[in-house]
């Protein structure tokens, strides 16, 4: 049986294979992407069954990204092919250290997902309905499925798992925050954020008072992601921080995803917190060490060899 059900949109990812700008001329490598794409698929690597939920194109990135689903075992059901419009695409460059980052996503299939498509799906009994801030940013229809999706789960008891993940070129900060809090307010059980969105939602900047903060809300569980600053993690009334793993990192992109996936993980075997808090920084920290959100993603036996190794 499924357990977790993820949706919103997945894309392509070109990088730029040199250190340059986007509009400068040069190769790129394709990856695949797209934030709730990238945890169904790190949920499944990481040893539990995971489902999709979104609308992708006829064309040649639409069928590689079913194709990456079947390979890796993700139910694919609720996945609807359209004709009639396009995959979304991302590209990346580095330069000076800085990253440049652009979409072509605008109308895409994903983004013309609505209410009606909801009641198309196929779906029996799963654990966990995980979306994002990016899932309700790309559209006005797909704003409303974010809602009606965690209505209807809540009150069939599943558990809501919400990674923040803002985009300043999907929506303003003031827009992102008001969604952001009704969300917190109403319906996560799970909340992940990291320092962009703390700031969004004026939280305070010491990391542990600002997930005190959070949990107010009485989620479950709140995770604050802090990139290499490692990870603050909130249950109930208790707070744990711990430091990232160092490792050589190719790219830092999708990380995150896995992270908040490895989470879901440790929520669903009842893991100890600080158990869990390891685990999801051991699992993102390997997916930094190749390019492509979903190339280094790791398998179940990896990360418990790395933290074997760095207990
Ligand atoms: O979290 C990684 C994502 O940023 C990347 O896969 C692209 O989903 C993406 C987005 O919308 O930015």
């Amino acid at each position: 049986n499924c357990e977790v059900y993820c949706f919103g949109e997945p894309l392509a990812g070109f990088y730029s294979t040199s250190e340059r700008s986007l509009s400068e001329i040069g190769n790129f490598h394709m990856t695949w992407g797209g934030d709730t794409s990238n945890v169904a698929l790190a949920v499944k690597k990481l040893g539990h069954q995971s489902g999709y939920i979104t609308k992708i194109g006829n064309d040649f990135i639409g069928r590689g990204l079913l194709e990456l689903w079947k390979d890796s075992g993700i139910y694919v059901q609720n996945v609807f092919v359209v004709n009639n419009q396009e995959t979304g695409i991302y590209f990346v460059s580095f330069k000076n250290g800085k990253h440049e980052f652009d979409y072509r996503r605008e109308g895409s299939a994903a983004s013309t997902f609505s209410l009606s498509d909801i009641d198309k799906l196929v779906i029996n009994d799963f654990r966990i309905f995980h979306l994002s801030g990016i899932s309700q940013a790309i559209s006005k229809s797909c704003l409303e499925s974010g809602f009606e999706f965690m209505e209807r789960f809540k009150n069939n008891n599943i558990i809501i798992s919400y990674d923040l993940n803002f985009r300043q070129k999907l929506w303003s900060p003031a827009t992102a925050r008001c969604i952001y809090q009704q969300v917190i307010e109403k319906y996560a059980d799970i909340i992940s954020f990291n320092e962009d969105e703390a700031e969004i939602l004026g939280l305070p900047s010491d990391p542990t008072k600002a997930v005190k903060e959070v949990l107010k809300a009485k989620p479950k569980l709140a995770v604050y992601k802090r990139g290499d600053k490692g990870a603050v993690l909130g249950i109930g009334n208790q707070i744990i921080e711990r430091e990232a793993y160092p490792v050589k990192t190719a790219d830092t992109v999708g990380a995150g995803d896995t992270f908040t996936a490895a989470i879901l993980i440790g929520f669903i075997e009842n893991m100890k917190p600080d158990e869990m808090l390891k685990f999801a920084l051991a699992a993102s920290a390997l997916t930094c060490t190749k390019t492509g959100s979903t190339e280094g993603q790791p398998k179940r036996e990896e990360v418990d060899i790395f933290l074997k190794k760095k207990p």
